[in-house]
């Protein structure tokens, strides 16, 4: 299927290796799907026109190898990358399938296991800054508690804090040019974990000591766990300019965490999740950060994989028709001339003087209590264009 859609490099398409190499392992059953060689995905996803991937240390590097064995796997990878000219979008750090990681990692009680994973993730930045990437994410999975009987939400920040302080010193020591970004989950595998949300997570980095080198990593499936509007948290990351990468998927509100491909579930919010994207200037990564039905053997994972990206293309194709078609953008010029208003407002700025003069403007409020605002019209616009009928 070549046409418009087909994925290019320039549409910064990045996969985890963890996703197209996913097995299908779940709480109820194995693996499904046999492991794959990194090397081979990274060829495989080029061939389908991907950017990049994405990785944590322990997609490429068991928990236990030897630092001969580290070397081997990270040239092999460099040289697939070389190769393929495909980039490493982000790097980030396994600090939670290990048993050690039960209570958490840099929020763990022990402070034997803060010191350990610290020790990690340096050495998985190391990983990353070999490799190219510009980007570090911190997803936090254990980073939580099932009951709060014996650590404080507030020590567990402070830890937390801790560790970003010690890390991003780090970076700065080692010289690379490498930013952070914080990845938030309501819950899952914890089962409440800490900075849960987009904005909790906006307001920890201005905490931070180097709080200029981090930002955040919105998931699409993450806000959708806790029925929340996904495209409300990436702008509001937008507008404290903290949007460094994004993870794209799918999911179904209130279900377990899911990870479907992008835009299979939520089509309308897709669209204007995309459409926010692509009108923002956001030129960082569209990363896949989901994996294939169960159901699926190799073929059904770069099913998985094309889809993912075709439907990001094809919806960026709708969110530009949106913006060309006349019905639609002459219903919004027509609404935004009804919206001005030239008297006194909080437009432009405080002053005494202006304060009186709202406070005393005479508003007709019979008028502004009638008014229409025309948006099942527009919305169903724009069910049409998704439809495929403008
Ligand atoms: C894990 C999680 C993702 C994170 C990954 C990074 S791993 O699959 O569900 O949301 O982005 O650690
Ligand atoms: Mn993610
Ligand atoms: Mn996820």
């Amino acid at each position: 299927m070549s046409d418009q859609y087909a994925p290019t490099p320039q549409d910064r398409y990045t996969f985890g290796l963890w996703t197209v190499g996913q097995q299908g392992r779940d709480p109820f059953g194995d693996p499904v799907r046999p492991a794959m060689d990194p090397v081979y995905a990274v060829h495989k996803l080029a061939e389908l026109g991907a950017w990049g991937i994405s990785l944590h240390d322990n997609d490429l590097v068991p928990f236990d190898a030897t630092p001969a064995e580290r070397d081997r796997l990270v040239q092999g990878l460099k040289s697939a990358l070389d190769e393929t000219g495909l980039t490493l979008g982000m790097a980030t750090t396994n600090l939670f399938t290990n048993p050690v990681f039960r209570d958490g990692a840099f929020t763990s009680s022990d402070a034997t296991v803060r010191a350990f994973a610290l020790q990690k993730a340096m050495r998985s930045i190391d990983i990353g800054a070999e490799l190219g990437t510009k980007i570090y994410d911190f997803w936090g999975g254990r980073e939580g508690s099932e009951t709060d009987v014996y650590r404080s939400p507030v020590e567990a920040l402070r830890y937390m804090r801790e560790a970003f302080n010690f890390l991003t010193r780090y970076v700065r020591d080692q010289g690379y040019d490498m930013r952070f970004v914080i990845e938030p989950k309501p819950n899952e595998p914890r089962g409440h974990i800490y900075l849960p949300t987009v904005g909790h997570a906006l307001h920890f980095i201005t905490t931070l000591d180097d709080a200029d080198m981090v930002g955040v990593n919105p998931e699409f499936a993450h806000d959708t766990m806790a029925g929340l509007n996904f495209t409300h948290a990436v702008g509001q990351a937008i507008d404290a300019g903290k949007l460094f990468h994004i993870d794209l998927n799918d999911q179904v509100a209130g279900r377990y965490d899911q990870d479907f491909r992008f835009a299979s579930e939520n089509l309308k919010a897709a669209f204007y999740l995309v459409k926010l994207l692509e009108e923002s200037g956001y030129d960082g990564p569209r990363h896949f950060d989901a994996h294939p039905y169960r159901t699926e053997d190799e073929d059904g994972v770069w099913a998985f994989a094309r889809g993912c990206m075709r439907s990001y293309g094809i919806l960026k194709d709708k969110a530009a028709r949106f913006a060309a078609d006349a019905e639609i953008q002459g219903v919004i010029a027509e609404l935004r001339a009804g919206d001005t208003f030239d008297g006194p407002s909080a437009a432009g700025g405080y002053s005494a003087a202006t304060a009186d003069a709202v406070k005393s403007y005479r508003f007709d409020t019979a008028a502004l209590a009638t008014k229409g605002r025309r948006y099942e019209e527009l919305d169903q616009l724009v069910n049409e264009i998704i439809l495929g009928v403008r």
